[in-house]
This record gives C-alpha cells, sequence and structure tokens, in this order.
C-alpha cells in the first residue's frame, strides 16, 4: 500500500488472505515517497517468491500501475477511499491503464480490497488444489450465511 493511512482499507484484503491460510507480506511502498523502494520491490518480488500483488492506493494512485510496469506477475489494484474525491480519483488513476501494461481494478474501499484478497485466492487456487477447496468453502460459508428472509 502506499502508506500507513491505507491500511485501514487495506488491512481486509490481508485478513482475507489469512482467512484462507494464504501466506503473505504487507508494505508500505510510496510510488511518489519511497520510488526507490517501489523499484527495488516490484523488479525483485518474482525472484522473491511473490505470486500476486495487492497494489491499494488513494488520490493519484499510480502504485499498481508502476508496480506493474516492473513487474509479470499479476498485480490487483484497489482504489483507496480518498477524502477530496471519495475515492474516484484513485479509481480512475488505476483502472485507466494503457494497453499492454495490466492493472487488474477493483472497487473503491473495503469491498475491493476483500476483493482483491479473493482474486489473488482465485489466481493462486489453479495450482493449489487444497487452496481451491479452501477457497470453495469459503464461498460456501458465505452463502449459508444469507438468510432467506429479512429479520428486525
Ligand atoms: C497515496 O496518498 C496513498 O496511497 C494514500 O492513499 C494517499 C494519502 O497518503 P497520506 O498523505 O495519508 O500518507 O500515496
Amino acid at each position: 500500500m502506499g502508506s500507513q493511512s491505507d491500511w485501514a482499507t487495506m488491512r481486509h484484503a490481508a485478513e482475507t488472505l489469512e482467512e484462507l491460510g494464504i501466506s503473505a507480506d504487507a508494505r508500505i511502498v510510496s510510488a511518489h515517497r519511497t520510488p526507490d523502494r517501489l523499484f527495488a520491490f516490484a523488479k525483485g518480488a518474482r525472484d522473491a517468491g511473490f505470486k500476486v500483488i495487492i497494489a491499494g492506493a488513494g488520490g493519484a494512485a499510480h502504485l499498481p500501475g508502476m508496480t506493474a510496469a516492473m513487474t509479470p506477475l499479476p498485480v490487483l489494484g484497489v482504489p483507496v477511499e480518498s477524502k477530496a474525491l471519495s475515492g474516484q480519483d484513485s479509481l480512475l488513476s488505476i483502472v485507466q491503464m494503457p494497453g499492454g501494461v495490466p492493472v487488474g481494478a477493483l472497487a473503491i474501499g473495503k469491498a475491493g480490497a476483500i476483493n482483491a484478497g479473493l482474486l489473488a485466492a482465485a489466481i493462486l487456487a489453479l495450482n493449489d488444489p487444497a487452496l481451491a477447496k479452501r477457497l470453495d468453502a469459503w464461498r460456501a460459508r458465505q452463502t449459508e450465511k444469507v438468510a432467506e428472509r429479512p429479520h428486525d
């Protein structure tokens, strides 16, 4: 994520990965405040053993796109809800990547963070049958929690 202030949102991605038994590493890597850290992380991510990167940022959210420019790994972008424009700036910054450097853009805020975790899990599950079963079970539990009728 681009800042400590993003953690309130991005912790939902981390929690989702933890629920699914996926090891993850949460880091603050700012594209504009720590560009050298971004360069080192993105360039070395594949060799370091990472499989999928979830990048959350707000405002002029160039972190996911810059990360994707420097790694062949799948990059999922979470637009963090900004104060000035409610995350619409973040969303448009992340989703409008020019053809050739893809970022999988999720919804703004908590829903996007949770879904980034689930989408990362689905990607990893393609080559991990045990994880695929855990993901199926997660989805089944979610379905079971939905009552047929509302209550007061
Ligand atoms: C972005 O600027 C971060 O991703 C964050 O969403 C936003 C504001 O950062 P702070 O000023 O709160 O550190 O780089």
